[in-house]
């Protein structure tokens, strides 16, 4: 067959991505990748990143928003490099992407020229779920098909694929292979059903729940199967993805980062069943038993490395959605149990306003204009918890942040969250909210939300400071750590070299006008907010 033979490794590869839907791009080029970008076919868009962590990162955020695998272009060893901190990330976040790399020419390799990726599977290891490179041109797209199917599959996360480039001018085998696989699973009936009756037996259930809940689609089979049991539920610790309302009445809020803290609240509970999360994702080290006397333990995942890495506790492997459906139609019905107190949030303002405000005052001067369909993006470490108690998630899809830590991830997140409201026409304006350290990890994603035009909205919290090292200095004793300050970082002036709008907002109502403008402008707007340095409790 004449076409067959004629083709080659780019149009078969190229015909591949186009039938997986894989026409979005995140990169950044270089002379690895030229052979595979030249010629970009027009129904292909290339989301230029300037530097490899905002690719990444804005390629998990897109990625997360349109619920389906995103495809990024890295530039061999260095381009990866770069990236790894949010391959990382993104692994954790267990996002499918599919990270191709550019390599040196096969003719080469052997010698070692500049931009050789030297041992080029082991580099993103152990964060991607297969690193490979074909040990043929041919099988370029049988590499990317099959990078594909394990990206998506549960648990989904990145996969790397290393490509020669002198591969995309070889002749294909001819068209390749285009396959579907499951993306969720459901679970064993028998252990199935004896979960359901251990949680129908208890008689004080809390309900902890991760981000595989809202991943999954799980959101109402989570509320529902809370309402049905009357049983208290909390966010998973450290949760990248709230996966219950935070003004429902049975919400009982974020459960405590550190193992003695998390036991004492769940104190009094005689059964702890944790739908979607790790068991747990803690982050101080606080002494203390990982469940507290009396209490037993279900974990339901779709993770058999998140099943098998529990402290405590009976695992069952299943999709989470899948499973609080069937969970919902097999437990007792729970009227008969008190239903716990609703969270008494302190949303109590100062009779005059701080100089320079706080947090607090900040966050409640937004809420106040806050756009009913607003999605939040958050990565600012010393009042996260003030936002929450300001801006409560209340519907899925509405809140991001990174399940790893490593700084850098939110800000280009947010680009890549706004892109999929902007192909999708949804409307939706995106509020990243970036602590002033954080901002400088990979900033250069001001850059992209700017030539694209994406509606987002940056606060930046500026106190100078890495308040949360500070707060973490003192609760471990360590005084005296050099560099927790950042004493001249000019924000506005940054943003402003990337091209966005930005300005500062000392006041309510300076805030007030500023974020006014920025949810009617077109593009994106930066909004530094100078804030006060005082100290809390980290716990
Ligand atoms: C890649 C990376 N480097 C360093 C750190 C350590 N770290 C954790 S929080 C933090 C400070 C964050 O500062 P900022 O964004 O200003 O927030 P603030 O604590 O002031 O609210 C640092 C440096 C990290 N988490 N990730
Ligand atoms: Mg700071």
């Amino acid at each position: 067959m004449a076409i067959e033979q004629t083709q080659t490794v780019w149009a078969a590869t190229y015909d591949l991505l186009r039938a997986l839907q894989l026409t979005t791009i995140f990169g950044n080029p270089g002379s690895t990748e030229q052979p595979f970008l030249k010629n970009f076919p027009a129904d292909f868009q290339y989301i230029l990143g300037l530097q490899e962590a905002a690719v990444v990162a804005m390629a998990d955020g897109f990625a997360q928003a349109t619920r389906r695998p995103a495809l990024v272009n890295l530039h061999t060893s260095a381009g990866t490099g770069n990236g790894m901190g949010n391959i990382m990330t993104a692994f954790l976040n267990k996002t499918p992407l599919i990270i191709t790399a550019g390599q040196q020419t096969r003719e080469m390799i052997l010698c070692e020229p500049m931009l050789t990726n030297r041992d080029e599977t082991m580099l993103p290891r152990p964060y991607v779920k297969w690193a490979y490179q074909p040990t043929r041109a041919q099988d370029v797209p049988g590499a990317v098909m099959r990078a594909y199917a394990l990206a998506l599959q549960p648990p989904a996360g990145p996969v790397y694929v290393s490509i020669p480039l002198d591969d995309w001018d070889k002749a294909a085998l001819g068209p390749a292979a285009v396959r579907s696989v499951s993306t969720r699973f459901a679970p064993d009936g028998d252990r199935l059903r004896e979960f359901a009756k251990r949680i129908s037996a208890s008689k004080r259930p809390a309900l902890v729940f991760g981000a595989e809940i809202e991943r999954s689609g799980g959101w109402d089979a989570g509320v529902a199967l809370a309402e049905k049991l009357r049983a208290p539920v909390f966010h998973a610790p450290n949760t990248e993805r709230p996966s219950f309302p935070e003004a429902h009445p049975l919400f009982q809020g974020m459960l405590p980062i550190a193992m003695g803290p998390l036991s004492d609240r769940l104190k009094g509970f005689d059964l702890a069943v944790v739908v979607g999360a790790p068991v747990f994702r803690y982050y101080p080290y606080i002494a203390g038993p990982v469940l507290p006397p009396g209490c037993e333990l279900l974990q339901i995942t779709n993770d058999p490395s998140d099943a098998a890495g529990a402290l405590v506790g009976d695992s069952l492997l299943g999709d989470a959605k899948l499973t609080l459906e069937a969970l919902l139609e097999l437990v007792d019905d729970g009227s008969s149990r008190t239903p716990p107190k609703p969270l008494n949030l302190q949303r109590k303002q100062p009779e005059s306003a701080n100089s320079p405000l706080t947090a607090s005052e900040v966050y409640a001067a937004l809420s106040e204009l806050r756009p009913e369909n607003a999605i939040i993006v958050q990565e600012s470490p010393s009042n996260m918890r003030d936002l929450a108690t300001w801006w409560p998630t209340v519907k899925p899809a509405s809140y991001y942040t990174f399940a790893s830590g490593g700084l850098g991830w939110d800000a280009p997140a947010a680009v890549g969250v706004a892109l999929a409201q902007k192909q999708s026409g949804t409307g939706r304006p995106v509020v990243a909210v970036i602590g002033d350290g954080s901002l400088q990890y990979s900033v250069q994603c001001l850059a992209s939300a700017a030539q694209h035009k994406l509606k987002i909205i940056y606060i930046v919290p500026c106190n100078g400071e890495y308040a949360i090292l500070k707060e973490f200095a003192v609760l471990e004793n360590t005084p005296n750590v050099p560099a927790l300050d950042l004493p001249t970082l000019d924000i506005v002036s940054t943003a402003k070299g990337f091209g966005c709008a930005a300005t500062e907002a000392r006041t309510r109502q300076e805030i007030q006008a500023a974020f006014s403008k920025a949810l009617n402008a077109d593009g994106p707007t930066v909004i530094a907010v100078p804030i006060s340095r005082k100290l809390r409790p980290l716990i």
